[in-house]
């Protein structure tokens, strides 16, 4: 079982709403640590790397104006498949798709308003993660409830 990292990203409307807390919270009360996390007033050179992918899409625009209106959570968390499990516990992109018990599912109506990012796979979670942070803002440390968390 390989230890991973991947990169989470509460969305403007999710801080706007005062939703961070309860996002935190899922994270933490399922066992996954917080390796990394700032709040960030995202500018237009950083959204736009960030969604490079999006380029020349029809939503690219809006997304991109989406985050750099007003501040995100921008963190690292780490754990055991962990970027699986976290876009499992995040839901489908469209709220309005997305399983009830998961954060987009209970928290919003609307895919322009989807409340939180998280990394698609491995090698996006690597991108990403260099591309907000720098090797010195992301912690290692054990958290004492580890040995609990897993047989
Ligand atoms: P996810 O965030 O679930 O990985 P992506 O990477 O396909 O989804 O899309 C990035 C972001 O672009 C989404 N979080 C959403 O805000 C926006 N987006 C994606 N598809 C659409 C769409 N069809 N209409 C409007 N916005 C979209």
């Amino acid at each position: 079982m390989q230890r991973e990292q991947t990169f989470v990203m509460i969305k403007p409307d999710g801080v706007q709403r005062g939703l961070v807390g309860d996002i935190i919270s899922r994270f933490e009360s399922k066992g996954i640590k917080i390796v990394a996390m700032k709040l960030v007033a995202v500018e237009r050179q950083l959204a736009e790397k960030h969604y490079g992918v999006h380029k020349g899409k029809p939503f690219f625009e809006p997304t991109v104006k989406y985050i750099t209106s007003s501040p995100v959570v921008a963190m690292v968390l780490e754990g055991v498949n962990v970027i699986e499990m976290v876009r499992g516990m995040t839901g489908a992109t469209d709220p309005q798709k997305a399983a009830m018990g998961t954060i987009r599912g209970d928290y919003g109506q609307f895919i322009g308003r989807n409340i939180i990012h998280a990394s698609d796979g491995k090698e996006t979670a690597a991108f990403e993660i260099n591309l907000w942070f720098t090797s010195k803002e992301i912690a290692q440390y054990s958290r004492i409830d580890e040995v609990w968390l897993q047989e």
